[in-house]
């Protein structure tokens, strides 16, 4: 199992440790640290990221509405390898390092666990803030910005609950449909997608957003999942029932975020493909799958 132990590597890389059942269960995040409260230095904490991966993504989303590019700084590390995330050279990486476990390293000499993005790193303290998504986007969201909260006090109830509803049959069930390693294990997965998409798709009959009349946090959480879907879900991750663009209100919900300022940016779909198309533990050949064709105008940059 590629992770460290004491510091250490250990294993190649796999989707998770073995579960007898055949299925994929991912591990909780490790550095939670309590978040700063109220206005930030420019420049003190970045991010790392990777184009492929939908939880850091949906941390640049939120960068990118919120108008907070300028503050925090992003550095991408795209490849998955056996020693964690790649960056593409040392320059791309604030301390010419080559891997992302070096900067878990730097925090933590003796870090134990997977080595996951996104990362909110404090380049003062030399420290990781923290490294779970859904954290780091209720905190960006609270940093002062002249955008409208995506969290708003009046709607967190119902943001929280979409949030529950979407992420293990949606968010994490392309995951688990594609990483099973049994029949009844990929089964259970993707009738979870597609159930959940059925009902996402009756939810936004009529209506532009999924919570009140304006963009929400939960909003984003759909988004990063349907983005990547028929580029990578549908055919590595064999979420097949059915394409993302068989959906008319989710299909247009992914394009009118997309249309937002700012968010076309955090977009890679060329580069997500190539990241799922290179985890070797569902696709030996690391074969980049050429379809489907009319990957609807949502490609980024
Ligand atoms: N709970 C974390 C999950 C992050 C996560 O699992 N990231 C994946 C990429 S999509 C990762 O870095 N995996 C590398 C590994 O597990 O070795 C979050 O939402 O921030």
């Amino acid at each position: 199992m590629a992770r460290m132990i004491e510091g250490q590597w250990e294993g190649s890389w796999r989707p998770a440790d073995a579960e007898g059942d055949g299925s994929f269960r991912r591990k909780p995040s490790v550095f939670r640290e309590p978040l700063p409260q109220g206005p930030i230095e420019a420049g003190r904490y970045h991010l790392f990221v990777a184009w492929t991966c939908p939880w850091a993504h949906r941390t640049l989303v939120v960068r990118a509405l919120k108008g907070l590019q300028a503050l925090i700084p992003v550095h991408f590390a795209n490849e998955l390898t056996d020693r964690s995330w790649a960056f593409e050279s040392p320059e791309a990486s604030p301390y010419g390092d080559h891997h992302l476990y070096q900067v878990y390293l730097r925090a933590d000499p003796a870090y134990t666990g997977r080595v996951t993005v996104p990362v909110l790193w404090d380049s003062q303290t030399q420290r990781i803030v923290n490294n779970e998504s859904s954290e780091i986007i209720a905190w960006l969201d609270s940093l002062p910005s002249a955008a409208p909260r995506l969290r708003p006090q009046r709607w967190l109830s119902e943001i929280d609950q979409w949030a529950d509803a979407l992420y293990e049959p949606l968010n994490n069930g392309v995951y688990r449909a594609g990483f099973a390693s049994s029949q009844a294990a990929y089964d259970e997965a993707v009738a979870g997608v597609f159930a959940c998409l059925d009902g996402v798709e009756a939810r936004l009959e009529g209506r532009r957003w999924l919570v009140g009349d304006r963009i929400t946090e939960a909003d984003i959480r759909l988004f990063v999942t349907a983005f990547r879907f028929d580029g990578a879900y549908y055919s590595l991750f064999r979420c097949n029932l059915r394409r993302l663009a068989d959906y008319p209100n989710i299909q247009a919900h992914l394009v009118r975020l997309f249309a937002l300022p700012g968010v076309s940016e955090t977009c890679n779909l060329a580069a997500a493909r190539r990241g799922y198309a290179s985890i070797r533990a569902v696709n030996p050949s690391g074969i980049v799958p050429a379809g489907p064709l009319g990957l609807v105008g949502v490609v980024g940059p």
